[in-house]
């Protein structure tokens, strides 16, 4: 489809340290919906929640964590033993904020990583999905 295209063409952008939009999200520059934040991270709805883009990947639920301090997180593949805390409190505040929003009933944590993965912006991110029963394997 052409969402697919879209998504394949920005995932092959360079994996530099070039700002991205979330440096501006991050700064308050952009509005965003965030629905938790504290001095290493922020969570924010997706700005095209995949429950609308493609029904097969539907999930009423879908936020993002961010670092708000890339240091050179602009992937998971760029992981430094520097990076080992921090990981882990990003994905500590995925399951908190996915109790926040009512996914006691499970969830789905995604990162995607380069070309191959889909990843379309090159600073580190959690997905959480969910709010329906999800299936397995994603595409
Ligand atoms: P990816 O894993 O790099 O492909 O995911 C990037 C996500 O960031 C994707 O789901 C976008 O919908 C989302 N997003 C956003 O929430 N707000 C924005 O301003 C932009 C992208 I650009």
């Amino acid at each position: 489809s052409s969402e697919e295209r879209a998504a394949q063409a920005a995932a092959a952008q360079a994996d530099d340290d070039a700002p991205t939009i979330f440096d501006k999200i991050i700064a308050k520059q952009i509005k965003s919906d965030i629905i938790y934040e504290d001095d290493q991270c922020l969570a924010l709805r997706d700005i095209q929640p995949q429950a609308r883009a493609r029904a097969r990947m539907a999930a009423p639920v879908h936020f993002l964590v961010i670092p708000k301090h890339r240091d050179g997180l602009t992937r998971l593949s760029r992981a430094e033993e520097r990076h080992k805390a921090l990981l882990g409190h990003l994905l500590f505040v995925a399951q908190l904020v996915a109790k926040q929003e009512g996914l006691q009933p499970g969830f789905r944590v995604v990162i995607n990583d380069g070309p191959q993965g889909c990843q379309s912006v090159y600073h580190l991110h959690l997905h959480i999905m969910g709010g329906r029963q999800l299936s397995w394997p994603p595409g």
